[in-house]
């Protein structure tokens, strides 16, 4: 047996130059003169591939013999971005492969930095799920992730004239080099047909096909498998169609078939849009559940024991479906009688909720439900019948008329539901899941999110990463709550000084790359303040672009002030059928373009928006970052990790009271956070007052003037009224009350150009907020999750 801890320490510089040779010449097919990047990048991918098969296979026997309790996580979305960092890092092999690739006669980061960004999700909801996959590994969880093989992703974003432009991404045109195709792995999916004699007869099928990708966690002790399904016809070519030669109708099952994998989340505005998306999550959620009860079977045989060794987690509603399917599987494929295999599938399933936003809590009309999936419609009228029975006075349905509830059918037909934050949690508590609660007062339980150290400080902050482990030795890596060693330290000049100095690196090096990349020149000493995230009216943009707005203007009135001069960056996607925030990201360039542009602000306010956010763009920007802007409107925000990311890299929040932020700021000190803004319960009550956004503009005159310019075409002279409806929006209703916080936040944000002003106060500031986030690590959030939701413990 190899111990895969065993095989990283003791690979050595030699080692790694040879096997990267070895996959250059015999897998890539290339000799090292006519080798390109792309050949290099795939043969060291290849080489680290090899060391973390070894203790992926040990992780498996270990789970084996162990016969221990699996994790399985259903997730539209796994947003992985790249994997040959994260895999060198976690490894420790960072050092040896720069090391080879140098000796090579290669620029090792040009090299590392030629991988594709995997973009298989939105933003996060999709990041948590890959964070919690690696910190699955880390703990040694015996643990499965399971999703969608897109062949697109989310898509390439670009700008012309400032306009959003949606562009495929293609990270799966080269060869991905970290998965293993698993031709064995075959379920064929069936759609439509007849439910009849609580049977399926379905009309028309799919194979999903499994794809393998290993997750290896912190210094190799464990590897996790995330399986991605890709959608292939039943028969691959209509042979006949292309013997009367209609080559079309020859290739259209393979077509077809393949659409269900193509692309993340089509636009669902028109109703062929969301036939695809049900299908999607039917299609991954059943293959999920066939290979879970194929691999229960093998192991375990007896169904009933399927609570005690197998738990699945529903990524938010999108897998829900696996309620009813795995009932289906239970009493008509097995003849485990109705109400057992309910019970049964309860006890194995957990549902996260990460939104309380009523348009994201999926409804199905019935229509399109009963035609895709008339069998798993019957099934779900007798979980509704069953439910109402058992508690007769309660008005919760699953069906109402015309549609099914997803957030109703995932609470019933789950044993624990949670919420991501504290606040979050009691939010859902007393709104979207009141009555359910209050039916089943244990099943909601709190698990606030968290991000993995090894990629989110470790691996995209290095310079602060040494630094830590210079004071404090390499355990907080595995262990992050130990940061709060490094408490003392904060009071210790030499600390904090080396503190600075990797922040202020990290700017010059993001300055460097924004200049080189964009054109854009920025100079590190400025405040980099900064939005990423994706485009939504709740999350705000517009507040802060209103605001950089107001301070332009209240530059050019006073320009010799004592000003702090600061730049904005902005990236983040809007939904291509989202017009409203398509035109915030249009207003953002508009604005930046004026503002960059004007000789007597520019030295103190620049705004740059980065096209294609992605995670490889949040480990860039993250690091160099002083300030961080979690302005969402209170009680929208379910959680939010990216707040939790910047803290833990020592950027300040400016924020409301929601989501994560009031745990971050309880936790960090309220002195080390910019708090503004209404609490939850005042955003109800402000909401109320009618024309409240008439009147916060009446008393502000700041406001009323940066709305008055948004509203004049000063940013689009060309087109004045491009953002009338913006204005119209912001001076009427209001709805996310831009307008009614914007006073608060102006007062908040001088505050923090009057706390950026004094260098040694902001560092000890940033330093206090890194040594006291030790608490957000997912390996936190993972440890909760066995213990309050899963029942499942490590085998390493
Ligand atoms: O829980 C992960 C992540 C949270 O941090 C965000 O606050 C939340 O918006 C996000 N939720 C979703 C669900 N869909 N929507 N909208 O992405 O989950």
């Amino acid at each position: 047996k190899v111990d895969a801890m065993t095989v990283s320490t003791t690979f050595t510089t030699q080692d790694m130059r040879a096997a990267i040779l070895h996959h250059l010449t015999y897998t890539m097919g290339k000799d090292a003169d006519h080798a390109t990047t792309y050949d290099w990048r795939m043969a060291l991918s290849f080489a680290v591939r090899d060391r973390i098969v070894d203790g992926w296979f040990a992780s498996t026997r270990k789970s084996y013999e162990a016969g221990a309790k699996r994790v399985y996580y259903l997730s539209m979305e796994f947003l992985i971005g790249r994997l040959l960092q994260d895999g060198l890092v976690n490894l420790r092999l960072l050092d040896d492969a720069c090391e080879a690739l140098t000796a090579l006669g290669l620029d090792p980061w040009q090299v590392i930095s030629n991988e594709p960004d995997a973009a298989l999700g939105n933003g996060g909801l999709g990041r948590l799920a890959a964070c919690f996959l690696e910190s699955l590994s880390s703990l040694g969880v015996p643990a499965h992730g399971y999703g969608i093989r897109y062949e697109h992703g989310l898509f390439r974003q670009s700008f012309v004239d400032g306009r959003q432009v949606e562009l495929p991404e293609t990270w799966l045109q080269q060869h991905h080099a970290w998965e293993f195709e698993r031709p064995e792995a075959r379920y064929r999916i069936g759609f439509g047909g007849d439910a009849r004699d609580a049977g399926w007869d379905p009309a028309e099928a799919v194979i999903a096909a499994a794809y393998d990708t290993p997750i290896v966690g912190w210094q190799g002790r464990w590897a996790n498998t995330l399986r991605l399904w890709a959608a292939k016809p039943v028969e691959a070519f209509d042979l006949d169609s292309f013997n009367r030669g209609d080559f079309v109708g020859a290739a259209t099952p393979e077509a077809m078939a393949r659409t269900i994998s193509r692309v993340l989340y089509p636009d669902d505005t028109t109703e062929i849009g969301k036939e695809l998306r049900l299908k999607q999550e039917y299609f991954f959620t059943a293959a999920s559940l066939a290979d879970i009860l194929r691999r229960f079977e093998m192991e375990h045989g007896d169904l009933r024991k399927l609570p005690e060794k197998v738990a699945i987690q529903l990524n938010d509603t999108h897998p829900a479906i696996a309620g009813p399917e795995l009932v289906r599987l239970l009493h008509d494929d097995n003849g485990i009688p109705f109400d057992e295999a309910m019970d049964l599938a309860r006890s194995t399933l957990g549902y996260t909720n990460h939104t309380l936003l009523p348009e994201a809590l999926e409804r199905w009309s019935d229509h399109l439900f009963g035609r895709l999936l008339p069998r798993h419609l019957e099934i779900i009228d007798r979980i509704d019948q069953a439910h109402r029975a058992t508690y007769p006075s309660s008005s919760v349905t699953i069906r109402e008329p015309g549609v099914v509830k997803m957030g109703e059918l995932s609470f019933v037909m789950a044993h624990r539901v949670n919420g991501v934050s504290a606040l979050h949690t009691e939010l859902m508590k007393s709104t979207v899941f009141k009555e359910l609660n209050a039916l089943h007062p244990d099943r909601i339980v709190n698990e606030t999110n968290g991000v993995t150290p090894r990629r989110w400080l470790l691996s995209s902050n290095p310079r602060l990463a040494s630094l830590i482990t210079e004071r404090i030795g390499e355990d907080w890596v595995g262990d992050l709550e130990q940061l709060s060693r490094l408490e003392e330290h904060v009071g210790d000049a030499g600390f904090l000084s080396a503190y600075a100095e990797a922040k202020r690196a990290n700017k010059a090096d993001l300055a460097a790359w924004i200049e080189a990349e964009h054109g854009i020149a920025l100079d590190p000493a400025m405040m980099f303040d900064v939005q990423i995230k994706r485009l939504h009216e709740y999350k705000r943009q517009h507040l802060n672009i209103l605001e950089a707005i107001a301070l332009w203007q209240a530059i050019r009135a006073a320009p010799d002030a004592d000003w702090t001069p600061r730049v904005k960056i902005f990236a983040g996607k809007a939904a291509p059928g989202y017009h409203f925030a398509k035109d915030i990201i249009r207003l953002i360039n508009d604005v930046a373009e004026v503002v960059n542009a004007d000789p007597v602000t520019r030295d103190k306010l620049k705004i740059v928006f980065l096209p294609n956010y992605n995670v490889t763009l949040a480990e860039r920007l993250i690091p160099a970052s002083d300030l961080s802007e979690q302005i969402s409107t209170a009680g929208k925000e379910a959680s939010g990790t990216g707040n939790m990311k910047f803290a833990l890299n020592g950027a300040l929040t400016i924020g409301t009271l929601d989501g994560a932020n009031v745990e971050i700021r309880e936790r960090v000190g309220e002195e080390n956070f910019f708090l503004f803004g209404m609490t939850a319960d005042e955003v109800v009550a402000r909401r109320k007052i009618k024309d409240h956004a008439a009147k916060a503009i009446a008393v502000d005159p700041r406001l009323a003037a940066a709305l008055a310019a948004v509203r004049d075409g000063t940013f689009c002279a060309e087109e004045p009224d491009r953002y009338a409806h913006i204005v119209q929006n912001l001076s009427g209703p209001d709805y996310f009350l831009v307008s009614s916080d914007f006073t608060d936040y102006w007062r908040a944000q001088r505050e923090v150009d009057a706390a950026y002003r004094d260098a040694d106060g902001w560092t000890r500031m940033a330093a206090r907020n890194t040594v006291r986030s030790g608490w957000f690590s997912s390996d936190r959030t993972i440890r909760g999750y066995m213990a309050d939701v899963w029942g499942a413990e490590p085998v390493i």
